[in-house]
C-alpha cells in the first residue's frame, strides 16, 4: 500500500515593513485554508515567514532588531494558526526569526518549525548555512546581514518520525549545499521541508546573478535526486520594500524532477500527491549508501573548512 501523502508549498508575496504580524498571518490562514481545500495534509510556508526580510537593512538598535524576532512560538499573534491548523486537519513547516532566551543569554536564529496535524510542534531547525555578511556593505544596493542578526544553528540536521514518514527540514541558503541533504538523506529522510528568501542581485555578478532561478531548481533538484527524497521548496518573493526576489517554489520528487512549481511572484498554492516510498526505487539501487559509499575517502568533507589547493 503507497504511503501518499498530499503535501502543498503555501508561497507569499512581498511582505512590507508596515504589515504587522497580524495582517500577516491572515495571509497565512488564507493559504493555510486553500492548501487544505486542495486535499493537503501538510503545507510548507517560507522561510521568515511573519515579517519582512529585515537583513537587507543595517540596523544598530538592538530594539528595533529584536521587533522582527518572536519570543514565544506560538506567540499571541500566532496562536491562531496553530489552532485553524487542529481545525482543519493540516499541519504546517513555518519559518520565522527566533529569539531564544532559554539559556541565560539572548540568542537570535534563523528558525523554522514543523507542526503536527494536531497543533504539536514536532521538530525545530535552526539555520545553519547563514550567507552574506556581518559587517555593513555601503556599496550595495541592499544588504544581506544575516550573519549580523542570527547565530549559526545549533541543532544539526536532525529528521523526526512523523506524517506516516521520514521528514527534514533546512532553510533557504542550506539547500545550496550538498552537506544538507547528505546529513538527512544518511537519516534515511524522505521529504526535506525548506523556505526560502533569494533577493536577486546577492552576488554583484550580473552573470551569476541572472542565473538566480536556474541555480534555485538545480540545488533542489541535485539535493532530491542525489539523496532520493523529496523536496518542497516555498519562496517568499517578487518585489518587496524594492527588493525583487526570486520564486518558483517547487515541488520535487526523488527523481529529482519538478512536479509542480508556481507561476507567480505572489501569495499562490501548489500542492501534489507525493508517494513517500516513490525514493525507494533510487535507495535501494543507484543510490543505496550501504552499498555504494566509501566513507574513508571522504575525509576531507568533515576536517577541511575551507579549499587548500596543492602546493603550486
Ligand atoms: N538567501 C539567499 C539564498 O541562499 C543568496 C542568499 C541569494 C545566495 C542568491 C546566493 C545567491 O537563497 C538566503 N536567505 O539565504
Amino acid at each position: 500500500m503507497a504511503r501518499i501523502l498530499n503535501i502543498a508549498s503555501a508561497q507569499m508575496g512581498p511582505i512590507a515593513r508596515s504589515e504587522t504580524r497580524k495582517d500577516v498571518v491572515q495571509r497565512l490562514l488564507a493559504l493555510m485554508r486553500q492548501a487544505k481545500a486542495r486535499g493537503s495534509d501538510l503545507v510548507v510556508f517560507p522561510e521568515l515567514a511573519l515579517t519582512t526580510f529585515f537583513p537587507r537593512w543595517f540596523m544598530t538598535d538592538q530594539e528595533e532588531i529584536d521587533s522582527f524576532f518572536e519570543r514565544a512560538m506560538p506567540g499571541e499573534d500566532t496562536a491562531i494558526l496553530f489552532e485553524t491548523a487542529v481545525r482543519l486537519g493540516i499541519g504546517f513547516y513555518l519559518g520565522y526569526a527566533e529569539l531564544d532566551l532559554s539559556e541565560g543569554r539572548a540568542r537570535r536564529f534563523n528558525t523554522a518549525i514543523l507542526v503536527d496535524k494536531t497543533g504539536v510542534i514536532v521538530g525545530k531547525y535552526r539555520k545553519i548555512h547563514l550567507p552574506g555578511h556581518a559587517e555593513h556593505e555601503p556599496k550595495r544596493a541592499f544588504q544581506h546581514l544575516e550573519k549580523r542578526y542570527f547565530e549559526p544553528g545549533d541543532l544539526g540536521f536532525p529528521v523526526w518520525r512523523t506524517f506516516g514518514g521520514i521528514f527534514g527540514m533546512c532553510i533557504c541558503n542550506d539547500r545550496r549545499w550538498p552537506e544538507t541533504y547528505r546529513v538527512m538523506g544518511l537519516q534515511g529522510v524522505e521529504v526535506v521541508m525548506l523556505g526560502y528568501n533569494t533577493p536577486v542581485g546577492h552576488t554583484g555578478y550580473p552573470d551569476v546573478d541572472g542565473l538566480s532561478h536556474f541555480h534555485n531548481h538545480l540545488s533542489m533538484q541535485a539535493g532530491a535526486y542525489q539523496n532520493s527524497t523529496w523536496v518542497i521548496g516555498t519562496a517568499k518573493c517578487g518585489i518587496e520594500e524594492g527588493s525583487l526576489m526570486i520564486g518558483q517554489s517547487a515541488i520535487i520528487a526523488p527523481s529529482g524532477e519538478i512536479v509542480a512549481t508556481s507561476l507567480t511572484l505572489e501569495d499562490e498554492v501548489i500542492a501534489a500527491a507525493c508517494d513517500l516510498d516513490f525514493g525507494r526505487r533510487y535507495s535501494e539501487t543507484i543510490f543505496n549508501f550501504a552499498r555504494h559509499r566509501e566513507p574513508s575517502n571522504y575525509g576531507l568533507i568533515v576536517e577541511r573548512k575551507g579549499a587548500i589547493p596543492p602546493p603550486a
